[in-house]
């Protein structure tokens, strides 16, 4: 199996440049992936977060995760953290609520220092969000947004009024992903590069997952009365099931996992989280 890793130049670069704007920031908002609320923590940005900073997480995409998990992913962000919000940028869900906060914050600071700016970092992983959460929060498309990872190239700052800065970063990874599991979500959830990856590799670990967290889920989409069987004949069941045959009539495996990557990403099993807490 291929070992995932995707850690670009530019991704470098802006740790570089994050750091150096570090002094200057005032409130870093991390985003985590409803979906992979551990996996998409990326160690880096723990390690820029000074005392001085106002740490807030906003989950995001939470319309694409299931519901349940999610709650208990805020319960127990919530015992570590102070400030954690759940949002959903689309229907901009938890934006006002992530706008006051930041907004008291900056009130506070103006009754100190008149002209003082107030600057909101906004980071995290490629593709959680970051862009279009502040097109919300700014309620303009001053970004470009796009549901591929590595859209944002570089940091660019936007005035939301004359006393708060909202910063727009690349989305960074970490050199090096020990963990294959983790990158293998991020693969899924579209953090990674879908070049890095082979659909055979996503495919074969969604579907371990499928059995053991959503099977009743997993038989109704493909049509299946028995999911207990190797990874590999469960393929084979689910393209005759699906009728993903080749010219001669065998399964045509390599569209049967495309196909299993695609419903998960256009939500065909219905809303599903990959992280579990008890996993940690
Ligand atoms: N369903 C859903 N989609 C969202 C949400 N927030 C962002 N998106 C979509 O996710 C995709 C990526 O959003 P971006 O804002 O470009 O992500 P980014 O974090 O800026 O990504 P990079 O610039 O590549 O690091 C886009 O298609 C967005 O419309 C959300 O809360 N729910
Ligand atoms: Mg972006």
């Amino acid at each position: 199996m291929k070992h995932i890793n995707w850690f670009p130049g530019h991704m470098a670069k802006t740790i570089k440049t994050l750091k150096q704007q570090l002094s200057q920031t005032d409130i870093i908002v991390e985003l985590l992936d409803a979906r992979i609320p551990f996996s998409s923590r990326n160690p880096i940005i723990d390690t820029l977060i000074q005392e001085k900073h106002f740490h807030i997480i906003a989950l995001t995409k939470t319309d694409l995760a299931d519901e349940t998990i999610t709650k208990e992913w805020l319960t127990h962000l919530k015992k570590s953290h102070k400030t954690v919000v759940a949002i959903n940028s689309l229907k901009g869900k938890g934006v006002k609520q992530l706008l006051s906060i930041c907004k008291q914050f900056s009130d506070t600071k103006k009754a100190q220092k008149r002209f003082y700016i107030t600057k909101v970092m906004i980071c995290g992983i490629p593709n959680v969000g970051k862009s279009e959460l502040i097109n919300k929060l700014a309620k303009k498309k001053a970004n470009q947004v796009q549901n591929k990872p590595g859209v944002t190239k570089k940091t660019k700052g936007f005035l939301l009024d004359l006393h708060m800065e909202l910063i727009d970063t690349p989305g960074i990874l970490w050199p090096k992903l020990d963990n294959q599991a983790t990158a293998k979500k991020l693969a899924l959830t579209k953090s990674i590069k879908e070049t890095i990856t082979e659909d055979s590799q996503l495919a074969d670990w969604l579907l371990s997952f499928l059995k053991d967290y959503y099977p009743d889920r997993l038989k109704t989409r493909y049509k299946l009365n028995d999911i207990n069987k190797h990874n590999d004949i469960l393929i084979e069941d689910i393209s005759y099931s699906m009728k993903w045959l080749t010219k001669n009539n065998t399964p045509n495996e390599e569209k049967a996992t495309r196909q299993l990557i695609e419903d998960f990403q256009k939500q065909r099993f219905g809303l599903i989280s990959l992280d579990r807490i008890s996993q940690l």
